[in-house]
């Protein structure tokens, strides 16, 4: 999601003048500043919630991380329930642009469809590795069952993406007799998914390559028509 860019601006703002102030800077308009300033305390829930249980945390806490006032969170957010959806539904925007930039770059360079899908997943483990807005996303829908509120729900909009990718690869030859795009699909993100659940488990994600790399020849060998079809 373009808005959530925590390339820019983390600091900006933390420094100087207390949150809520009236002294804006008028070449900024006040829409902007808002939106920033919300953008900020998602970034800092996701950092949170990526590593804390939804139950442990409190606004006070997301308010503390950011020095500013609980009542200046409030403002943008009236609830962590509310922190929490969009946390997680920025995490599903952030998904969305993950894989356009990945099919686009991959579709120039030519890769069959089974090799974009492996483009794909590199990228996915990679954001599970490094990426605290897609480890908080992860988190907080497993704990969905303690948040009070409707969040999006989970996996199916990832299920569809990559069925669309293996119907693609399907319709190029590059499945094997009687392994169906949803079957693989299915597959995938179960893998993958339990994978990197497990992985944070037992090592807070620090083995997640090492494991990635165990079960990346396993994703497709099942499923390809040939041994060259899913080699990157
Ligand atoms: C993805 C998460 C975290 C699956 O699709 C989802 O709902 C997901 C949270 O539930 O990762 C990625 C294969």
């Amino acid at each position: 999601m373009k808005e959530l860019q925590y390339e820019d601006g983390l600091l900006e703002g933390v420094g100087g003048r207390p949150e809520g102030s009236r002294q804006e800077p008028r070449q900024e308009p006040k829409q902007e500043r808002a939106r920033r300033t919300r953008d900020r305390i998602l970034q800092a829930a996701a950092e949170i919630f990526a590593v804390r249980s939804y139950p442990t945390v409190t606004l006070q806490d997301v308010a503390d991380r950011m020095g500013m006032t609980k009542g200046a969170v409030y403002f943008h957010y009236k609830n962590k329930e509310a922190l929490a959806v969009a946390v997680v539904e920025a995490h599903y925007v952030h998904w969305g642009a993950l894989v356009t930039e990945t099919v686009a770059e991959t579709t120039a360079r030519e890769l069959s469809p089974l090799q974009r899908i492996l483009a794909v997943l590199d990228r996915v483990v990679d954001a599970f590795r490094h990426d605290v807005l897609i480890q908080a996303g992860a988190r907080l829908q497993l704990e969905r069952a303690l948040i009070q509120a409707e969040l999006p729900r989970p996996y199916r909009g990832w299920i569809a993406m990559l069925t669309e990718l293996a119907t693609e690869a399907d319709a190029a030859g590059e499945l094997r007799e009687g392994v169906t795009p949803t079957a693989l699909a299915h597959v995938i993100v179960s893998s993958v998914f339990g994978m990197q659940h497990i992985s944070d488990t037992l090592t807070g994600r620090t083995d997640l390559m090492t494991r990635y790399k165990e079960l990346r020849p396993f994703l497709l060998a099942g499923a390809a028509a040939t041994a060259a079809a899913g080699r990157p």
